[in-house]
């Protein structure tokens, strides 16, 4: 008898799709000297996803939603998914034995693990809840972090550990709380993406080595910034608009305001982002720790660019844990133009 499927789901697949620990455990065991210390930290940074991912879905309903009343080190209004965000981060991390120091976006001084724990050889930094001014209006947000391995010896980390160069990072990934969750994760030698299943609650690998296009069509900045941009970054979005079909121009603009969202895009379509420094933050907006690095280090393992206008990111050595820069990233020929207009040579 010929059976006939008609219109729903697809039949279910006999075989399971990869979990992100099955992931991570075959990479271990290929990994010489591997002590399954990395694979460890990474399960709490998923569970820690999930328990995010949750409140994120339920926030509106759960009352979580609007300000605390508090302002955070950078002098922003903390919001309540911040705050949980922040703390299911500390707390699914602290007490593995993994880490010796954490430092968050939302506090101001580093987080020690507290005594009753042991420490490890690594180091956590993260945003928990990036993009939070779209909590409120429904819009994709991201948790985003990097992992370092120590360089100080004793039992606890100290801000040596956490003040190091974008290129010695060991991993970093972000979570996308979109239309749907998904965990992207680099650790230098290809970048892949899992999506979250909800109905198992587990990550699953969806996206495996992802490349970023080497020229994307659309450009990434807050257009509405550009009287206090400089000369270079006007002459190049103005240069992005113009009609030039050889050059395939006009760019599209896209800006969702939430830099995971505008980077995940970035890293699957191509384009360039930008958050340059301007006359109101010379020093650029966005976090070196907590942003721009972990991007930057997905980004070259997936064959992209990340700039500060002159630099590198990840040769810059971070001065101080709140650190900010000017952020250029995207699709390499992107990028090239970019700062061929932002160095003045074009
Ligand atoms: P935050 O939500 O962690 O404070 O992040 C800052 C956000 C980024 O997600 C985004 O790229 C940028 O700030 C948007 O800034 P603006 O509103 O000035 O365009
Ligand atoms: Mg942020």
């Amino acid at each position: 008898m010929t059976v006939v499927h008609s219109w729903g789901p697809p039949p279910p697949s006999a075989m399971p799709g990869t979990t992100l620990d099955r992931h991570i455990l075959e990479r271990q065991r290929q990994t010489p000297g591997a002590t399954g210390d990395f694979s460890g930290l990474f399960q709490q940074i998923s569970l820690a996803a999930k328990l995010i991912n949750s409140r994120v879905r339920q926030a509106g309903l759960a009352g979580m939603l609007g300000l605390t009343g508090q302002t955070n080190v950078q002098g922003e209004h903390v919001q309540k998914l911040d705050e949980y965000a922040n703390n299911v981060m500390i707390r699914s991390t602290e007490a593995g034995g993994h880490l010796c120091l954490m430092a968050s976006e939302e506090d101001d001084e580093v987080i020690k693990i507290p005594e009753r724990f042991p420490t490890g050889k690594y180091v956590l930094l993260f945003d928990p809840l990036d993009g939070s001014s779209n909590i409120d209006v429904g819009v994709t947000i991201g948790t985003i972090f990097s992992v370092h391995r120590r360089v100080t010896m004793g039992r606890a980390g100290t801000l040596a550990d956490c003040l190091q160069r974008g290129s010695v990072q060991v991993a970093a990934g972000y979570v996308l709380y979109g239309s749907s969750t998904m965990l992207v994760y680099s650790t230098g030698d290809g970048v892949h993406g899992f999506t979250y299943d909800p109905s198992v609650g587990e990550f699953f690998l969806s996206h495996e080595n992802l490349r970023v296009p080497t020229q994307g069509s659309s450009y990434s900045v807050n257009e509405g910034n550009t009287s206090r941009w400089s000369d270079g970054m006007k002459r190049w979005v103005d240069w992005l608009k113009e009609e030039d079909s050889e050059t395939h121009r006009p760019y599209g603009a896209r800006y969702v305001g939430s830099l995971v969202a505008d980077f995940h895009r970035t890293l699957l379509k191509g384009g360039v982002f930008a958050y340059p420094s301007d006359s109101k933050s010379p020093a650029g907006k966005l976090r070196l720790l907590y942003e721009a690095s972990p991007l930057a280090f997905i980004l070259e393992s997936a064959g992209g660019i990340a700039s500060d206008g002159t630099r590198r990111i990840l040769d810059i050595q971070p001065k101080e844990l709140h650190e900010r820069t000017p952020l250029i990233l995207g699709s390499r020929d992107d990028v090239n133009i970019a700062l061929d207009f932002l160095q003045g040579r074009r």
